[in-house]
């Protein structure tokens, strides 16, 4: 009798253990542990960092709680960003899945304040008369090459400009409803900076009409971050007769010259080179604080310079020498470093800078 309690006992002590041992096995099979945060960003953007993890998954699936027919988006990592258009409380779920496909779901209620200095300097959607004829939102997760080229390398001379950059691909990102180009102290191809030049030359190329592009730009000495446009006859005709119309160039460092940005012209005046410019300064802060709306406004008369809406430039363009400015263009974003304009970067330059752009929208007469 002893020894069968003595059995019993045994049995008794080892039953929680088997339980558990089978437990751990299930659940090493499955998804555990799933935990979610999330970082609302204090500026009023609207942006939250999403981060999910746990045991044994290998996807996650996130409904940011915006409608009630959203579809997952996917990541794999298990961060992810967002940014709420509307103030409100927010139910996000997730859901994480195992290689064998066994799930689990965590939710998490979040409050996003979108206010207006997040939404500051937009511009409308559309203008009485215009058609909205071409826009890029940048709403993807890459760029899309239908409508833009990479332009990589060193070019000639440095571009033209003798810039110390090298420019690369990977210095492109498309996330959160933004590009961004990266400037980078980086070592590569025998330059010991790397950035991006991206162009939309023989895919989306325009004759007059307005042109806003909102953006918020890099800053600091030997920074030099420019939206603008080429002739698109310039492989035929070359520089300068194809003409050149920088709707924003900033070079950068310091007071003076990260609240100041330029709108020139380059063409062709019988047999000379010619330029005219002008620049515009913010009253206070950088164009880095935040994002601005720049315009060009252009028709068979004149081409006209906006910040915001208000015009700082205007330059006519009937003259028998300015004909360039009546044939297509096409459009390029870059952020050079260094150059004949802006000078080296210096001990007071901060590395890596990055211009974001939130969308280019192109408006032609009806
Ligand atoms: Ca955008």
């Amino acid at each position: 009798m002893k020894s069968l309690i003595q059995y019993c006992l045994v049995v008794l002590l080892l039953c929680p253990l088997l339980v558990q041992s089978c437990k751990k096995e299930t659940e090493s099979a499955g998804v555990s542990n799933l935990s979610l945060s999330a970082e609302v960003s204090s500026d009023g953007s609207g942006l939250v960092n999403f981060t999910a993890s746990a045991s044994n998954a290998n996807r996650y699936y996130f409904n940011f709680g915006t409608s009630a027919n959203e579809e997952g988006t996917r990541s794999t990592t298990g961060t992810i960003s967002h940014r709420y258009t509307s103030s409100g409380t927010y139910t996000v779920k997730v859901t994480a899945y195992s290689a064998d496909n066994k799930s689990a779901v965590v939710t998490k209620e979040i409050s996003v304040s979108v206010n207006s200095s997040g939404e500051e300097n937009t511009s409308p959607e559309n203008y009485p008369g215009m058609s909205l004829i071409w826009r890029d939102e940048f709403n993807g997760s890459s760029l899309n090459t239908g409508d833009w080229t990479f332009e990589t390398g060193t070019g000639n001379n440095g571009w033209g400009n003798n810039e110390l950059q090298y420019y690369r691909q990977e210095n492109v990102s498309v996330a959160d409803g933004f590009l961004t180009i990266t400037a980078k102290r980086e070592s590569f191809g025998g330059r010991e900076y790397t950035s991006s030049r991206i162009k939309t030359q023989d895919k989306k190329i325009f004759r007059y009409g307005r042109i806003d592009i909102r953006a918020k730009l890099p800053k600091g000495k030997g920074i030099w971050p420019a939206l603008w446009m080429l002739g698109n006859n310039i492989s035929t005709v070359s520089w300068p007769q194809s003409g050149e119309i920088d709707i924003m160039e900033l070079v950068g460092g310091g007071p003076g010259f990260d609240n100041t940005v330029h709108g020139t012209i380059h063409y062709e005046n019988n047999g000379t080179y010619a330029t005219t410019g002008k620049s515009f300064s913010l009253a206070s802060g950088d164009f880095s604080d935040k994002f601005h709306v720049f315009s060009l406004i252009w028709d068979a008369t004149e081409l006209k310079w906006l910040v915001d809406d208000v015009q700082f430039y205007a330059v006519n363009i009937t003259a028998p020498a300015m004909s360039e400015f009546h044939n297509h263009f096409f459009l390029l974003f870059n952020v050079a470093v260094g150059g004949n304009w802006p000078g080296s970067p210096d001990a007071t330059t901060i590395l890596p800078q990055k211009m974001m752009v939130d969308y280019v929208r192109v408006f032609q007469k009806q």
